[in-house]
């Protein structure tokens, strides 16, 4: 019997320390969830894997001591190390077929998709959770080509697999995007960046009551 949990409405926080003022990773998850954030996935693309692990260690307790779903970024190994609620991946990283294998039916997995055709494909043939679909707007965050609002309207109209939208959104363009339907949506620059944290994920999380 699957046993998974499901994503949560609202905001989904996720960590990038690029942007985020000097604060680590750990007091960025710390204000996001004072904020009000009930899913957080941790994204580094900067630390080597042991200075990683150490760090996810510690968000993993935080999380959980605070009833946040906790999702791994790319590394399936720290994931079960560490027992995460889930992993996310890319369309490149290891297949979500083969993650499953590994992390067990009762985990999350959520995979990026760029296009209709990846989308339609995660939904038909892929044992997921959820799919991210982005980046809608441009962004420095991530090196992928924008895909544009269209996307996001497809998805929402056509498809039933619950999905993340991302990419470029701020709080002055988010309205849009609810307004086209997503009911997760995730801000990296935007929330790590802000001078308060908590101050910017609660204004954005009133938007989902
Ligand atoms: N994934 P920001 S776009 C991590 O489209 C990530 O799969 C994307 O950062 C995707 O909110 C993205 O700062 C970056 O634009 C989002």
């Amino acid at each position: 019997m699957r046993n998974r949990i499901e994503i949560p409405n609202g905001i989904y926080g996720i960590t990038g320390d690029n942007f985020s003022k000097g604060k680590s990773n750990y007091l960025c998850v710390e204000e996001m969830i004072k904020g009000g954030i009930k899913i957080i996935q941790y994204r580094d693309k900067i630390k080597n894997t042991r200075e990683k692990i150490e760090e996810v260690k510690e968000i993993r307790e935080l999380c959980r001591r605070n009833g946040v779903i906790f999702i791994v970024n790319d590394n399936v190994d720290i994931a079960v190390l560490v027992d995460a609620d889930g992993v996310h991946v890319g369309q490149e990283d290891m297949h979500p077929d083969d993650i499953r294998k590994i992390i067990g039916e009762n985990k999350i997995i959520g995979l990026s998709t760029h296009s209709p055709e990846q989308a339609k494909e995660a939904e038909k043939n892929l044992n997921i959770d959820y799919i991210g679909v982005g980046p809608i707007f441009p962004t420095t965050t991530k090196d992928t080509l924008p895909v544009g609002i269209e996307y996001l309207e497809y998805v929402a109209k056509n498809l039933k697999i619950p999905f993340v939208a991302i990419g470029g959104i701020k709080a002055h363009n988010i309205d849009n995007i609810i307004a086209k339907g997503a009911q997760c949506i995730s801000l990296v620059s935007e929330i790590v960046g802000a001078d308060s944290i908590v101050d910017k994920v609660k204004e954005l999380q009133i938007k989902f009551l």
